[in-house]
């Protein structure tokens, strides 16, 4: 993506995830808005946002950080407002995986991996994409899961459209330091 489509992903994605009212927007109890309405509210508040943009920011290749249903978009993943997206729960694979950096493990393996902003903790199916993920903060440091012991546990998981597997927290006996090779 060019530069603009980047800065106006980023934009689209703190009006769906975090702040639909910085626009004058209102998103559904799953997270949903019709895409004329936003589009509308994003124009009236100097962003002008035309369809086919969007459709390039939604169907551009990787991370696919939204989802269309008819005429309504919403984030897939990464919220901080309350939203029911609705997901059933799934059993995950044995292990998933967390990118963070050094100067949160000490804290993360003494407490566990808590959402934090977020409605969920944000894990990934492979740890090239938990690099990825750790990567956006510095040196990426990668955790495995073990996600299908926690699930026999008792604890529910969830997998976003987008692949991306959601859960409430993680506590310090499911968590291992994954050493690349
Ligand atoms: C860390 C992006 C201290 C955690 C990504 C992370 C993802 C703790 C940071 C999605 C902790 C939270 C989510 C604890 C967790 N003590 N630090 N107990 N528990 N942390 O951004 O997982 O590009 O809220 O390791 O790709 O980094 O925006 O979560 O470093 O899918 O589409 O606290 O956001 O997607 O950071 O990222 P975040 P995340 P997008």
């Amino acid at each position: 993506m060019t530069s603009d489509l980047i800065a106006t992903s980023r934009f689209l994605s703190y009006v769906l995830r975090h702040n639909p009212s910085a626009i004058g927007a209102t998103l559904d109890d799953s997270g949903w808005i019709s895409i004329d309405g936003l589009l509308a509210a994003a124009t009236g508040h100097g962003r002008d946002i035309n369809r086919e943009t969007l459709d390039r920011i939604v169907n551009a290749t990787g991370k696919r950080r939204f989802e269309i249903r008819g005429e309504q978009i919403r984030a897939a993943q990464g919220h901080s407002i309350p939203v029911d997206l609705g997901l059933d729960p799934r059993q995950p694979p044995a292990l998933l995986y967390h990118g963070t950096v050094q100067r949160f493990l000490q804290r993360i393996l003494a407490e566990g991996l808590k959402p934090g902003e977020r409605t969920h903790v944000h894990l990934s199916a492979d740890p090239a994409t938990a690099a990825a993920v750790g990567a956006r903060r510095g040196r990426p440091v990668i955790l495995a899961i073990q996600a299908a012991a926690l699930h026999r546990s008792g604890q529910q998981f969830y997998r976003a459209a987008n692949g991306v597997w959601l859960t409430s927290h993680v506590s310090p006996e499911w968590i291992r330091l994954h050493i690349q090779d």
